[in-house]
């Protein structure tokens, strides 16, 4: 291969580049994370299991007049853990950017648990 044709196969490969780039930057502008609520009501979560796309924005808000908290792990690994007390009325938001099953408890009330599926 000549010398020239390389720096245009090159070239074109950074236009294309570009363009991907470019493309990626619209869809992120045209379409913002979405929200998926779980409420926490009577000592349970609703939905106790969802499946949600990897970057959604998963808010929790506790509707009992006493505290809960969430721990969420994939695993063993844990992922996410709220503040120790979310009261009555609080939100807690979490963002899961990578796939797979997380399952989620209070950490004032083992019996409570849920299950999020976090796919690509
Ligand atoms: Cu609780």
């Amino acid at each position: 291969m000549s010398r020239e044709k390389g720096a245009l196969r090159r070239s074109a490969a950074a236009a294309r580049m570009a363009v991907l780039t470019a493309a990626s930057l619209v869809i992120c502008a045209a379409a913002p994370a979405p929200t998926v609520n779980v409420e926490i009501e009577r000592f349970a979560f609703s939905p106790a299991r969802l499946t949600i796309k990897a970057g959604a924005v998963i808010v929790f808000t506790n509707h009992d007049q006493v505290p809960h908290s969430l721990i969420g792990v994939m695993g063993a690994e844990e992922v996410f853990r709220s503040p120790e007390q979310i009261d009555e009325d609080e939100s807690f938001r979490v963002i899961l950017l990578r796939p797979g099953e997380v399952t989620y408890r209070c950490g004032l009330h083992s019996h409570m648990t849920g299950v999020i599926s976090v796919i690509p």
